[in-house]
């Protein structure tokens, strides 16, 4: 499938309730405040949450009303920031390292960057399974690997997942690797106990490898709507993160939850989950995900 029809299956839901909110405006003389009224209230449907919703309805207003359809795209595309492309190592392999809660994608999500940034891309990746808490969770990453034909090294069950990173990544260099992916576990005891241990593996993998590691993902559930807020707040300070990966952004009519993930958290989107097959990770496109969010004003 081509990316944008990617982009544009993935967003369908929330699209829909978009356009059921706005396809009214079209031509057919809507005031200016009731488009006002009905573009905040699109937006709050789909999950952007109530401070976008209002930042967009004021640069709207200062806009002639025959500008606003496209003020809309606009503004939706400012919000979504920049491309944000994955930082590779220069030389010798890259790490890079996914974090966030229990269920946000993370697992799924390194089956799909073996597949996007190893196997497609021709580049020999390592599976790290860190998550050493269950037996389950390595298992489900074998699978991945497997898909992906990708290495995969896991320790023994509660083994500490920062040795295993850091074995990961001396077996990496010692097997020529270019990508070594580190998958963690996103439940402990507490979350001090958690944000704790992705600090110990933080550190494990810059000793095993200077420079690393080279993107710190936190992983959020898009289908949780405003909730992925919490879920990202809590994981500030733990390790330095560099971007953000939305998952399930198919799931739900939720899209919006990107936007706001962005700005509370000050991040870079990187990636974004259209799916649960080995093929529904894309890079985070700005134009793509406006254009598969926003139907056009009056559009049935
Ligand atoms: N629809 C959809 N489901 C996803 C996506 N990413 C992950 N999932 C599903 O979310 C569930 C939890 O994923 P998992 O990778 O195990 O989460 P983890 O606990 O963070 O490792 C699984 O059932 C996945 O298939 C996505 O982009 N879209
Ligand atoms: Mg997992």
């Amino acid at each position: 499938m081509a990316i944008w029809d990617k982009w544009r299956k993935g967003l369908e839901r929330t699209r829909q309730a978009l356009r059921a909110r706005l396809e009214d405006l079209g031509g057919k003389g809507a005031s200016r405040d009731e488009m006002l009224d009905a573009v905040e209230e699109a937006l709050i449907t789909a999950d952007c949450g109530v401070a976008i919703a209002r930042e967009v309805r004021a640069a709207l207003a200062r806009r002639p009303i025959e500008d606003m359809p496209d003020a809309f795209r606009e503004e939706l595309g400012r919000l979504a920031g920049p491309a944000s492309p994955l930082r590779f190592a220069e030389q010798g392999p890259t790490v890079w390292l996914l974090v966030g809660i229990n269920g946000a994608g993370k697992t799924t999500t390194a089956g799909k960057l073996a597949e996007l940034y190893g196997r497609a891309q021709g580049r020999k990746v390592v599976l790290a399974a860190a998550d050493t808490y269950r037996a389950a969770a390595t298992e489900q990453l074998a699978v991945w690997a497997q898909r992906a034909e990708a290495d995969l090294i896991s320790g023994r069950e509660r083994q500490d997942p920062a040795s295993v990173a850091f074995q990961a990544i001396e077996q990496a260099e010692k097997r020529h690797a270019d990508l070594v992916i580190v998958d963690t576990a996103g439940r402990l005891h507490n979350r001090q106990g958690l944000l704790d241990e992705l600090g110990k593996i933080g550190r494990a993998v810059s000793r095993a490898l200077e420079g690393a590691p080279h993107e710190v993902l936190l992983v959020v559930d898009g289908a949780t709507g405003q909730n992925a807020l919490a879920q990202a707040q809590g994981f500030l300070g733990a390790v330095p993160l560099t971007g953000i990966c939305v998952t399930k952004l198919d799931g739900a009519a939720k899209g919006g939850s990107l936007l706001a993930v962005r700005k509370a958290l000050d991040l870079p989107v990187k990636l974004v989950g259209l799916g649960e097959g080995l093929e529904d990770m894309v890079a985070f496109d700005p134009a793509a995900y406006v254009e598969g969010m926003a139907p056009a004003f009056g559009a049935k």
